[in-house]
């Protein structure tokens, strides 16, 4: 398998700093090396980088200027890896800047489905669902500078998995537009393992669509994962993350993965070296690492 790394560090969805060093945290910690022992061929496409244009301002969007220009960019990225018929990895960053990719399960504490309108606090990180679906598209103004961003996503191919900390007009869109949508006590009633498999089956029934995962670190719980700007207890626990990796995994049809919310300024160094190993063991985990213990190579063997 072939495999495309890029870095997003970019903070401008959300008010604390830290997050974009992300990127380089997960690296540090050993992602390319850990992938490469998968016998994977992993290549870092870098980082992402951008100049902001001046754009109007919106309405309680403070930065959508650079919100535009940097998923922008990072959306041009995504193809060129995907060009080379490599599965995309994207770190973030904050979880804006899935508005430059596009996904399928949204594995996260919060729905990210705000309006500028409906959110409390004006962060674009809480907005990115709502950004990319078609039929939420009616619900926003014009956008300046994202205008390359076309809503080509169907609220029903998105479903969501970790659900926890929802605001009430998240709660009426998911209602009103019947989103698939398992939070933490689906998973309590269910399991992990049948959770992973009801929302597959809800947005992709033929097993034929290509998958993309959008992992928010967040929807971990705090204890296993707590360099993140907006923690919410009682959270997946490593396992259960790592199981619907696994999952996701064996569909043979994954090909984005974004890794969002890691931030290494938040807690201590210990802190720090949970959530970023917690990174990597859920991105090995979707690229083909199982704790049963890999295989000898073709080659060896026979
Ligand atoms: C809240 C929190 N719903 C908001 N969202 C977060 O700000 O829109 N998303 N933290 O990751
Ligand atoms: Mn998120
Ligand atoms: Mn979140
Ligand atoms: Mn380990």
């Amino acid at each position: 398998g072939k495999v495309g790394i890029i870095g997003v560090p970019f903070e401008k969805g959300q008010k604390k700093f830290g997050v974009e060093l992300g990127p380089d945290a997960i690296r540090n910690a050993g992602l390319l090396k850990d992938l490469t022992t998968l016998d994977l061929d992993v290549k870092d496409f870098g980082d992402i980088d951008y100049y902001p244009e001046t754009t109007g301002d919106i309405i309680n969007m403070p930065h959508l200027s650079h919100v535009a220009a940097c998923t922008k960019n990072l959306s041009n990225r995504v193809q060129e890896v995907m060009n080379e018929n490599r599965v995309v990895v994207t770190l973030g960053g904050d979880h804006s800047v899935s508005v430059g990719t596009i996904d399928v399960l949204w594995v996260d504490a919060h729905a990210d489905l705000n309006t500028n309108i409906t959110s409390n606090s004006g962060n674009v990180h809480g907005m990115p669902v709502a950004l990319l679906t078609s039929e939420l598209s009616d619900y926003w103004p014009h956008l300046p500078g994202m205008d390359w961003q076309k809503p080509m996503l169907s609220i029903r191919n998105v479903a969501y998995i970790g659900l926890r900390s929802v605001d009430r007009y998240e709660r009426l869109v998911i209602e009103k537009f019947g989103i698939t949508a398992f939070g933490m006590e689906d998973v309590e009633r269910y399991g992990i393992h049948d959770v992973v498999h009801m929302a597959l089956s809800r947005i992709d029934p033929h097993c034929n669509k290509s998958l993309h995962v959008s992992f928010d670190i967040d929807s971990l719980d705090p204890l296993e994962a707590p360099s993140t700007g907006t923690p919410v207890r009682g959270g997946l626990s490593l396992r259960e993350a790592i199981h619907l990796m696994e999952e996701v995994h064996r569909t043979h049809r994954l090909n984005a993965i974004d890794l969002v919310e890691v931030n290494p300024k938040i807690g201590d160094d210990n802190c720090v070296k949970l959530t970023t190993e917690a990174a990597i063991h859920v991105l090995q985990a979707a690229l083909g690492h199982t704790r049963r213990g890999l295989k000898v190579p073709a080659g060896i063997t026979d």
